[in-house]
């Protein structure tokens, strides 16, 4: 299940081929609009205000409603693409934007905006995931995220292994503890009027997934999932299970003993040795903080001349909001792909011995 992307952020539209999807899945093009709309801007006042409709033309690939089997072409036309900031963003470079590293690399400065490196670019990641959830979710795999921190605030009172999924989308944070809303809101609103923006930590959870999915060496599925995640624009860290915090446990704390009734922990996220064990597959995603800010910066233009750069534009000050859908998107994509070759290696999506619980 191979999915590339094109298109630019300000170009007249975006798109994605995906290619290996199984035939049969059934498919429409409103099947798109809620993840879409999760992951759109402009839909609250926390997220960038520009305004598209982000809807999918399937160009290809499905017939009658079902996907046939032969390459997949979705389409999402730009409507709302030239913002005012266009013009002087195509003479300088934003400090820790990525079209420092696209003009070194290429030796062009695309004008149209953030172009491929803009956060318009993982609409059609998510829109192809729709396709991987819908496959997953017919063998019961059910792939979904919160936030988990913005800047310094945390969710309060929240167990991570009771989520309450209804409580994280009926806000606009995807916050897991719904009482903390109004701090989110007041915390916000005071960093946008200050022009400045924050990082964000996004958990995905994948419950489901049946012992025995990734390659033990090369291809593993921790690897792919990191590989995935860390492919999404912003993002600086990715950990599976316990990640970073495994450094300062013991070996007796770390180890999820396993018992007839089930393991007793999940500190391994899921994964042993690059292979699924069947309990939730856990992955924590860090952003950093959006690089186009409204406060002046240090810069310089394409001649090497030292400027102070303003970004005037239409700017997510936690663009890891709306990242939530996004890592959602990435984790089923990884999950569909390791799922199909494990069938063809196997002969079938699940275990070989009786399960024990997670
Ligand atoms: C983005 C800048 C803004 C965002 C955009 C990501 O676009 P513009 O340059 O047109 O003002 O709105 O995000 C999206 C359009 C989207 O759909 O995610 C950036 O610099 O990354």
């Amino acid at each position: 299940f191979a999915v590339t992307t094109f298109g630019e952020s300000h170009g007249p539209a975006i798109g994605c081929v995906i290619d290996g999807c199984p035939p049969g899945i059934p498919i429409a093009p409103e099947d798109f609009t809620h993840d879409l709309a999760r992951r759109a801007t402009g839909r609250t006042r926390h997220t960038s205000q520009r305004r598209e409709a982000d809807e999918v033309e399937i160009l290809s690939g499905v017939h009658e409603g079902r996907t046939t089997g032969t390459p997949i072409a979705l389409l999402v036309r730009n409507t709302d693409a030239r913002s005012k900031d266009y013009d002087a963003i195509a003479r300088q470079f934003r400090p820790g934007h990525a079209d420092y590293t696209y003009w070194q690399k290429y030796g062009i400065r695309d004008p149209r905006g953030g172009g491929r490196s803009s956060a318009r670019e993982t609409t059609m990641r998510v829109a192809a995931a729709v396709i991987a959830k819908k496959w997953l979710a017919g063998r019961g795999v059910v792939v979904r995220g919160h936030l988990a921190q913005i800047g310094e605030v945390l969710p309060h009172g929240f167990d991570a292994r009771t989520v309450d999924w209804q409580a994280v989308e009926s806000n606009p944070f995807f916050w897991p503890v719904t009482g903390q809303v109004p701090e989110l809101e007041a915390y916000m609103d005071a960093l946008r009027k200050s022009g400045d923006s924050v990082g964000a930590r996004v958990r995905v959870v994948a419950e489901g997934v049946p012992p025995g999915w990734g390659e033990p060496v090369y291809g593993k599925l921790d690897a792919e999932l990191a590989s995935a995640l860390m492919s999404i624009n912003a993002t600086k860290g990715v950990e599976i299970g316990a990640g970073f915090a495994a450094v300062a446990q013991k070996g007796t704390e770390h180890r999820d003993e396993i018992t007839p009734d089930g393991f007793l922990g999940n500190h391994a996220g899921g994964i042993l040795g690059g292979i699924s064990t069947g309990q939730a597959i856990e992955c924590g995603v860090a952003f950093k903080p959006t690089s186009s800010l409204r406060l002046p910066g240090r810069t310089v233009d394409l001649d090497g001349n030292p400027v102070e750069v303003v970004t005037t534009g239409r700017h997510d000050p936690c663009v890891g909001i709306r990242a939530v859908p996004i890592c959602e998107a990435m984790v089923a994509l990884v999950l569909i792909d390791q799922a199909l070759r494990h069938r063809a290696q196997c002969g079938d999506v699940g275990p070989v011995h009786p399960r024990i619980p997670g």
